[in-house]
């Protein structure tokens, strides 16, 4: 009888799906939390979060963006993304939980965290690197998701022979984003025309 692996038999031990690229390193841990405990954080995620609609400037107009987001951090820990300065929301008990266990794996401490809500398949975010001047170069950043499946894709910045790489990222799995991934690729979760359930996504970073 041919035994069908789970992803346990493939990664035991808690041990990560190591994606080799060049000049970058990624670290995948499925199921960190169980299915249980995943939906769990993502319900009160969506009640206790504080999330916001923001806007970007696009071609002089103003454009609602495709995702709800919010900013935890320590105080004074504020940062610019897309034109958009954000001042920290103080942490919440549930988000130092999420992320005592990302800086477990990361073997980093973390003092802020953007979250993104993508309500249905139409929310996406564009390509783009988490390399703002304001965040630790070369730091690890963790990528905490929670609900529905999405797809997320990494491409080289300036190097078109080098294939992209597609990952899945099913809820309770954690992503690192590890040496110097932010300086060279890029990553998109891309919006689809396909029923996709809603995720919340939570990225731990670290501000200089
Ligand atoms: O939702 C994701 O998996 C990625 C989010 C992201 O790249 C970001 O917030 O910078
Ligand atoms: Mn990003």
């Amino acid at each position: 009888m041919i035994k069908q692996l789970s992803l346990f038999d493939i990664y035991p031990n808690g041990s990560p799906e190591e994606i080799i690229i060049s000049d970058g390193h990624l670290q995948l841990y499925h199921s960190i939390f169980s299915d249980v405990e995943a939906s769990r954080y993502y319900d009160r995620l969506e009640k206790e979060i504080c999330w916001q609609q923001d806007s970007i400037i696009l071609f002089g107009k103003s454009q609602p963006l495709p995702r709800l987001t919010a900013w935890y951090g320590d105080p004074e820990r504020s940062y610019t993304y897309s034109g958009i300065a954000m001042e920290p929301t103080p942490w919440i008990p549930l988000l130092q939980t999420i992320k005592t266990k990302a800086e477990t794996l990361a073997k980093a401490t973390f003092n802020s965290v953007l979250l993104n809500f993508y309500r249905t398949g139409t929310d996406g975010v564009s390509w783009h690197a988490d390399d703002e001047p304001e965040l630790k170069k070369n730091y690890p950043i963790a990528s905490v998701s929670f609900g529905g499946t999405r797809r997320f894709l990494l491409k080289h910045k300036t190097d078109p022979t080098i294939e992209k790489v597609e990952l899945i990222l099913t809820s309770g799995s954690i992503l690192l984003m590890l040496g110097t991934t932010q300086e060279y690729w890029l990553h998109q979760v891309p919006k689809t025309k396909k029923f996709v359930e809603p995720r919340i996504n939570l990225t731990f970073r670290f501000i200089q």
